[in-house]
Formats: C-alpha cells, structure tokens, sequence
C-alpha cells in the first residue's frame, strides 16, 4: 500500500512538470524510486528525503549525482518545496568523535565520467527552515543548480524515519 501510494504520487508530479524531469516511476523492476533527472552532462540519480517528526525544522535531501560530460561540474545551490533554504553540507567526525556538518559554500565537485553520492553520514543537500513535516510516501519537488549545467527540477521521495537509502522500503519485505 506505501508503495502503490509512491508511485501515485510520482505519476501525479511528472503530470504536472511534463517539460522537464524524466520520471520513470514503477518500471518492469517494480521498484518505486527510479526516478532520474537529467540537464546537460548532469545525471541525478533517486533523490530521497527521510520522513520527519512533527516539530522538526531540518531535512536532509540524499542521491547520486554523475557528470557523464568531459568538463568538471559543481553542484552549488537548489531549494526544496518544503523548505525555506536550501544548503549543500558535508559530514565529518571530529577529534571528538561528535559528528557535525557544515556547509560546502564552494559546492561539490562532480569530475567528468565520475559520481558523488549524497548519502546518510556524508555529503547531503540541508533542507533548513522547514515549514511542514515530510510524510513517508510522499514525493516533494525540488531543483538542483549547477555551475555548468545549470538548474534541474528533481522530486525526493520521502522513505521511512528510519531509511538508510533510497531503496530501503523495497528490501524490507
Ligand atoms: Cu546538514
């Protein structure tokens, strides 16, 4: 039922912004995030956000980003439908061992014939002042700017409080 509520929810936004994202959401491989996002030699791959609690007011945008191009690309800005600002962070353990993240005000290099993936514990898009709570199931668009390649129009699928990637609601069971 989660997923069949995906996938409508998908199929309702690729109706919507027929001129840009390419959604293949479903396919012959039942999986219910294969969405892909594509502008100039940029290719985004799943973005996914994580369901959250009623009061909180940051998110957290994961997905894999290839530059399938022959120049250097930078990923250096976006926003979120859910959310006033939109930052571009990196995760590191201190000497302390506390995990903190910071933003990247330089961006994140994607090198050509390479990928970056944003990931729990890693690189990540910041959804800060967040205005409503993000439910699982649901799809929350969104764009990506990058140097080169420019904007993008991308949805997150909002997984499970709990996901650790962008299929984790398909593996369980
Ligand atoms: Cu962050």
């Amino acid at each position: 039922m989660r997923i069949s509520f995906a996938r409508g929810a998908l199929a309702a936004l690729a109706c919507a912004a027929l001129a840009g994202p390419v959604l293949a959401a479903g396919g012959a491989s039942g999986s219910p995030s294969a969405a892909t996002f594509r502008v100039g030699s940029i290719v985004v791959e799943q973005p996914w956000s994580r369901a959250t609690p009623g009061g909180a007011r940051v998110a957290a945008g994961y997905m894999r980003i290839m530059n399938v191009g022959a120049q250097p690309d930078r990923l250096v800005g976006g926003s979120f439908a859910a959310s006033g600002r939109f930052e571009v962070h990196e995760t590191s353990v201190g000497a302390d061992n506390v995990m903190r993240m910071r933003p990247l005000d330089g961006g994140v290099e994607i090198k050509p014939g390479e990928s970056v993936e944003l990931k729990p514990g890693g690189l990540h898009a910041m959804f800060l002042d967040l205005q409503r709570p993000l439910k699982e199931g649901e799809a929350v668009a969104g764009t990506l700017r990058f140097e080169k390649a420019g904007a993008v129009d991308v949805a997150y699928v909002v997984r499970g409080v709990a996901a650790r990637s962008a299929g984790d609601a398909h593996r369980h069971h």
